[in-house]
């Protein structure tokens, strides 16, 4: 295929309530939204791709007006003349870094292409699982109280698995208290890199919890860190912010710095690398997950199905579009019995209804 026009539209959604993690409190998401335009033998045809950049460069490197610069002066120029999804991480390498903004570009040129092949995303990783089992990541609350009233409507809403974010001061007392309130329900927590090795005593403390795994307690360029104290815990550890490719990923599975990996497509470069990391840790024994960035509908559709893949042997991140959304710009993703069917039509996702991806955005720009 030929590309002929990018359209990003950054999109600001409000979220049903703050989302509180080590690092930010998020009450609305801005995404950028790209709407590809290819030429493919001669048809004209869209791919949809959502970049998960955030706002500010908290969580990694990268923020949504450096993914708009860098797509537009350094990215979008790599991809002149015929181009496959498959080709576009190594048209890309040479730019060092700005994986999200890659990630985005790729799952556009993907979707484009499965359109217009009339393929599923299902079809072309080659699941088979029908429905993914959904779990939530539950913020820092200003009580315990609110926490778990928070993890009680989640788990009545049908929810299979707890995640809740941790940062020192919210850590030891609100796990003791979900636990005591609700027994052994599969909990893991998230400390999105807020510790350092020193409190490797304190973090301890959580082992008798039972916990499923710790999550990213270290900073994201601590992977013997994270090896050490993965010796000192019983807690399986998962890294999160660590992996951000399959290269890294072999070095911490080869390190013992991780039993469990959290995958997302954006932070590695891309649902392809996504799958590479699936496949290299699957081979190791490592379980993985499908981790989530508040996605729209549009990379929601897109990671249900990447955890359909059999290494996601661990409930991951991908809840249903009302967990963060009163209204998404593509018709909702919906939980029944506490699974999400895996979509089936052609490309990544359902496309986003024009009258919604126009009343929430705040920026267009045509490349
Ligand atoms: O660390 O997994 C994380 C959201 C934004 C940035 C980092 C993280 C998260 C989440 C939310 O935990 C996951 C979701 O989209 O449900
Ligand atoms: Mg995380």
């Amino acid at each position: 295929m030929r590309l002929t026009r990018l359209t990003l539209h950054t999109v600001r959604l409000p979220l049903v309530a703050p989302f509180t993690t080590s690092f930010s409190t998020q009450t609305e998401r801005t995404a950028i939204i790209f709407e590809l335009t290819a030429a493919v033998e001669g048809r004209e045809v869209t791919g949809w791709g959502e970049c998960v950049a955030l706002n500010e460069p908290l969580y990694s490197s990268e923020y949504v007006s450096g993914a708009i610069d860098v797509i537009r002066r350094f990215l979008m120029p790599r991809l002149d003349g015929e181009l496959t999804a498959e080709t576009v991480g190594q048209r890309l390498a040479p730019i060092v870094g700005h994986r999200m903004a890659k990630a985005a570009l790729e799952m556009a040129v993907l979707d484009a292409q499965l359109r217009a092949a009339g393929t599923s995303f299902a079809a072309y990783l080659g699941v088979t699982r029908q429905r993914i089992p959904c779990g939530v990541s539950v913020g820092i609350q200003d009580s315990v109280a609110a926490l778990l009233s928070a993890v009680g409507g989640y788990l009545d809403a049908g929810y299979l698995r707890v995640k809740l974010k941790i940062r020192p001061g919210w850590d030891i007392e609100p796990v003791r208290a979900v636990r005591k309130e609700f027994g052994p329900i599969p909990l893991q927590v998230d400390a999105n890199a807020a510790y350092t090795l020193a409190d490797a005593a304190h973090l301890r403390l959580l082992d008798e919890f039972g916990l499923l795994l710790i999550e990213q307690p270290l900073a994201e360029d601590d992977l013997r860190q994270h090896a050490a104290l993965s010796q000192l815990l019983t807690t399986p550890m998962c890294l999160d912010e660590s992996i951000v490719s399959a290269a890294v990923a072999a070095s911490a599975i080869s390190m013992g710095a991780a039993a469990v990996i959290n995958v997302k497509p954006g932070r590695v470069g891309g649902y392809l690398e996504a799958r590479r990391i699936h496949d290299l840790a699957r081979a190791h024994g490592v379980a993985v997950w499908c981790g989530g960035m508040l996605e729209s509908g549009i990379g929601r559709a897109a990671n249900a199905t990447l955890a359909a893949l059999p290494g996601f042997t661990l409930v991951g991140d991908v809840s249903a579009s009302d967990r963060f959304y009163r209204q998404d710009i593509t018709p909702p993703i919906e939980m029944r019995g506490g699974h999400i069917d895996v979509p089936r039509e052609p490309g990544l996702c359902t496309p986003p209804e024009r009258r919604l991806l126009e009343k929430f955005t705040v920026e267009t720009i045509e490349l």
